[in-house]
């Protein structure tokens, strides 16, 4: 048995997956964690992946509702998915095969933002939770947990859920023990403010307790985090990171920034990643995260004494970083805290520290309204995630995009959005590899020039046209609702939003 479970009576408790198993009925409410394929529990989910194929195959319903940080790994909503044992999802997804069951009607998907759904758990939004799967690195003598490469929801999961079954991963560097600040709010009334004022104050523990007779099972694993590579930039990737790295020296030109006050909240994926290269080589200094994610770029810019400090809630690494991390751990441990969702995206913290918030975008329109979610308004991709937590609370809030997708089939900025995430009151700059679109202190009509300058030039006059039959019905707001989705209807009937 691994030396990793220090607990005699939850020592007494290891068995396999497949019997751990048998503690999830159809129908359960699930609490697992995981956030950004990281955490997230390695050999449950295969186990009960089984159970419900069996039912399945006897003519039995077997289905459960799954309840995680963020999206997991092949490992836990892959292997669920293609069981068809997953009803209903939350709070975000990026598993292409439950993206498809999810777009066909045939699972329920639940887009929540990841600071709420902690609270929504505990206050019963969803009923009672029956099981909490949680991966933890180690289990301490007093049955306390090292939580693993991800905190997510687990503190909320592990406290309302009936039963807990805890994965040991003895993959995970037990460096990590120290990295954790876990902390739980007081109960709704009285609550007092998040004593954080600076990104690495700690205010919580660093184990996470929980009630130790609740614990069913320990299951034992030894499985590496999901991990996805990034590509290296290519030129569209370098030319926003560019254009990005513009606008925060306009900042500092305007007196709005200091080369050593940015702190910095990220999305994650290639466009993110090149912008952290970018800073690498830039004036800034002593950069700080307020983020949910740790990604490459971040362990590059600690690496190089570029960033003194980043706080998140789990990791999103290459499998290069990952090892990394893993030798590393005890350097980085100096450098990185891991918190709960609900304190790494909570809103009042965010408001207070002064952060600038960078994200990804399906679609923005001509007056900043921004879609995240919903490919032309009905086939979701992902979900908000933590996008809604910092749009709305940052001091400055920006979205990066290609001003393309799928070739030039599809233009990002269009003439409204298809889908509403972040609305025009809290979008403040996009940025394109054409340039950046600084929408603050402007009217409707007085942004619109500026959002298609940004614009693949291709769309363009397209936009322009469109801008023309609005005004002609006007408005503070004008749209010209007959055309408005003309855009998205020519790609749904020719496959490109581009006029023959
Ligand atoms: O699909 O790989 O099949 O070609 O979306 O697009 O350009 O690589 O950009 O990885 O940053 O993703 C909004 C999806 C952008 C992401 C979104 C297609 C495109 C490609 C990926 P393919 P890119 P990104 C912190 C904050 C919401 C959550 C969030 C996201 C794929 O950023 O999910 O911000 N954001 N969380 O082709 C059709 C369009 C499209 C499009 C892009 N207009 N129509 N497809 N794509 N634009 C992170 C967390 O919370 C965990």
């Amino acid at each position: 048995m691994s030396d990793r479970i220090l607990n005699s009576e939850l020592k007494n408790k290891v068995m396999s997956a497949e019997e751990a198993a048998k503690f999830v009925n159809n129908g359960d409410n699930v609490g697992m964690s995981g956030f950004t394929g990281a955490g997230y529990p390695k050999a449950l989910p295969a186990a009960i992946a089984e159970n419900a194929k069996a039912a399945h195959e006897k003519g039995e319903e077997f289905k459960i509702n799954v309840f995680t940080g963020a999206s997991t790994g092949p490992e836990t909503d892959a292997v669920l998915s293609a069981a068809e044992a997953i009803n209903f999802r939350t709070p975000y997804n990026s598993d292409k095969e439950l993206r498809s069951q999810i777009n066909k009607g045939e699972a329920f998907y639940s887009d929540i933002h990841l600071s709420h759904l902690g609270q929504q758990v505990q206050q019963g939004f969803f009923g009672d939770m029956q099981v909490a799967i949680l991966e933890c690195v180690k289990i301490n003598e007093d049955g306390s947990l090292v939580p693993s490469s991800a905190v997510g929801n687990n503190v909320e999961y592990a406290a309302k859920a009936d039963k807990i079954i805890l994965e040991v991963n003895s993959w995970q560097s037990l460096d990590l023990e120290g990295m954790h600040d876990i902390y739980a709010p007081e109960e709704l009334w009285d609550r007092t403010p998040i004593q954080i004022t600076k990104v690495g104050n700690r205010i919580g523990d660093m184990y996470h307790k929980i009630d130790v007779s609740k614990v069913v099972a320990v299951v034992e694993t030894d499985s590496a985090d999901r991990n996805s590579p990034f590509t290296e930039p290519d030129d569209i990737s370098k030319k926003i990171a560019e254009n990005f790295l513009q606008f925060l020296e306009d900042e500092v030109a305007a007196g709005r920034l200091t080369y050593d006050n940015y702190v910095m909240q990220s999305g994650v994926g290639n466009v993110p990643n090149a912008v952290m290269s970018g800073l690498l080589d830039s004036k800034f200094e002593n950069i700080t995260a307020y983020t949910e994610v740790i990604q490459d770029g971040m362990l590059d810019l600690i690496d190089a004494g570029k960033m003194s400090m980043a706080s998140a809630t789990s990791f999103a690494l290459s499998p290069e970083a990952a090892v990394r991390m893993n030798e590393k751990a005890d350097f980085y441990n100096k450098h990185i805290i891991l918190r709960p969702q609900a304190t790494s995206n909570n809103p009042e913290v965010i408001r207070r520290l002064g952060l600038i918030a960078t994200n990804g975008l399906i679609e923005a329109d001509i007056y900043g309204n921004v879609n995240s979610t919903n490919v032309t308004g009905v086939r979701v991709m992902n979900g908000i995630g933590g996008s809604g937590d910092f749009t709305r609370n940052a001091y400055i809030s920006s979205f990066i995009t290609p001003s393309v997708a799928k070739g030039g089939a599809i233009s990002a900025i269009v003439p409204f959005a298809s889908h509403i995430d972040h609305t025009e009151h809290d979008v403040m700059v996009i940025i394109t590899e054409y340039g950046y679109a600084d929408l603050r202190g402007l009217a409707p009509r007085q942004r619109v020039e500026k959002m298609i300058s940004i614009a693949h030039p291709d769309y363009r006059p397209q936009l322009e046209e469109y801008v023309e039959a609005a005004n002609k019905v006007g408005g503070h707001t004008p749209h010209d609702l007959t055309k408005a989705f003309d855009f998205h209807n020519r790609f749904n009937e020719t496959g490109s939003m581009r006029k023959a």
